[in-house]
């Protein structure tokens, strides 16, 4: 399919995934950079020191983004490099590193897409209580107001938070993420919290005067009951509800869902007057993470192998199909602003031998997706731009180095960075999509105006 002109195609990271440099140039310690510290936290026990050096190769990195011919850069600031302590004095060596990033995207013709909360919160900040304590939801404002006031003139969004279901239900209640906590009521608060700071930085971020788009990512899936017993039926309405209701429903006004409220009983978030009218601030733009589908039975945890589909190294389920499913659906029940897809991938075991990495799945993978955004496209949702995840294998949470996402591969050794096939046939058919929106007349050729 061919997509619109103006449709944006890019490649995705996260600062504590790539940058490392954990306390260089005055920056202060993250909830990953302790959690990374306890014992059997992290598949291989390593950490985020060094991960792909990205703080000090930024300028070869940009070049390899560039030479891919994606339109689009998407990564986030790391708020304790910027703001050590979460609160109190900014770092200016932190802010001035990511004004070169931006401005190195720029100059490379990259369009910044900037995310300001990808998980890395102040260590500071948790030892009063992280998310789970309403005194975060204001210093995230004033870190948002922050980062506008210096890069909100020159970057194409900015985003407030990645995955907020992540950071509450892995991060508070199964504590399998940092901070590690396991307790169903901070969880629900944390989520809260996250919504909160996310309506209210949008009304800070526009009353400063912020002339970048503003949004927020979610990570989303259809929920599929695993057969048609009213057991499995409730069980997946329940879940859609905690992964998708919960989130949506509120930022497009309709407040928390009822049958969640109610499962959540005693655990329910303490909200306050005034509160869900802040989340419901007008989206500019929303952001759709999406791997796989999710299977819901009652009878605990699906085993994915009954899907009988390919699964990737994360053991995932490979699902496109659910993607187009789940952007009708989104179409459906909401009044949807522009919907980019900002995260989208595969960990796959991919050898490096004799200096190339023969990804055929990754490869497909990628292409079946964005067939499916095509679909949902053609059927009339306001897609408006695509992001792999990820440039670079990179630093992945809980799976430590083990699970590579990238369509460039890494020695961690040497820090050598390889294209994959998937990054030589995402080059190609980027090139493909421009030259077709290029017309022959009898001057020569020129751009098509056609598109959206
Ligand atoms: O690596 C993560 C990313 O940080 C957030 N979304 C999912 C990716 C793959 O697990």
């Amino acid at each position: 399919m061919d997509f619109p002109k103006n449709f944006v195609w890019g490649v995705a990271t996260s600062a504590f995934q790539i940058e490392g440099a954990p306390e260089v140039d005055g920056k202060g310690l993250s909830i990953w950079d302790t959690f990374c510290q306890r014992a059997g936290v992290i598949a291989d026990g390593s950490n985020g020191d060094v991960a792909c050096d990205h703080y000090r190769r930024w300028e070869s990195d940009l070049d390899l983004i560039a030479s891919l011919g994606v339109d689009a850069y998407r990564f986030s600031v790391s708020w304790p490099r910027v703001r050590p302590g979460g609160s109190g004095s900014w770092n200016s060596k932190g802010l001035d590193f990511y004004e070169r990033l931006v401005d190195g995207m720029l100059q490379r013709g990259l369009k910044p897409y900037l995310t300001l909360n990808h998980w890395d919160l102040p260590e500071e900040l948790q030892a009063n209580g992280g998310w789970a304590h309403r005194d975060t939801v204001h210093r995230f404002v004033e870190y948002a107001v922050g980062i506008g006031a210096r890069m909100g003139d020159r970057v194409a969004t900015i985003t407030t938070h990645n995955e907020p279901w992540v950071m509450a239900m892995l991060g508070y209640e199964s504590g399998i993420f940092a901070p590690g906590i396991k307790d169903r009521a901070q969880a629900s608060q944390a989520s809260h919290h996250l919504l909160l700071s996310h309506g209210l930085a949008l009304q800070a971020l526009r009353a400063q005067g912020c002339r970048s788009p503003l949004g927020i990512v979610l990570n989303l899936a259809p929920v599929q009951p695993a057969t048609d017993s009213a057991e499995d039926v409730a069980q997946a309405r329940l879940e859609d509800g905690r992964l998708l209701r919960w989130y949506v429903d509120p930022l497009f006004g309709k407040g928390y869902p009822q049958d969640v409220l109610d499962h959540l009983g005693a655990d329910a978030p303490r909200i306050e007057a005034g509160d869900m009218e802040a989340i419901a601030a007008p989206l500019d733009y929303l952001g759709v993470n999406y791997y796989s589908r999710s299977v819901a039975s009652a009878a605990g945890p699906w085993d994915v192998k009954q899907g009988g589909r390919e699964i990737t190294e994360m053991g995932w389920e490979v699902y496109p199909e659910g993607l187009t499913e789940l952007l009708l659906r989104l179409h459906r029940d909401y009044p949807l602003p522009p919907v980019y897809i900002t995260e989208n991938g595969g960990a796959f075991p991919d050898p490096l031998t004799d200096g190339v990495v023969h990804d055929a799945d990754r490869t497909r993978y990628l292409a079946q997706h964005i067939d499916a955004v095509g679909a949902a496209l053609a059927q009339g949702v306001p897609m408006a731009g695509y992001m792999v995840w990820s440039l670079l294998d990179n630093f992945e949470w809980a799976s430590g180095y083990v699970k590579r996402f990238g369509i460039v591969h890494v020695d961690y050794d040497t820090q050598r960075r390889t294209l994959k096939d998937s990054a030589h046939w995402y080059r190609g058919f980027l090139k493909r999509q421009r030259a077709s929106h290029v017309v022959p007349t009898p001057t020569g050729p020129q751009t098509a105006l056609a598109g959206a």
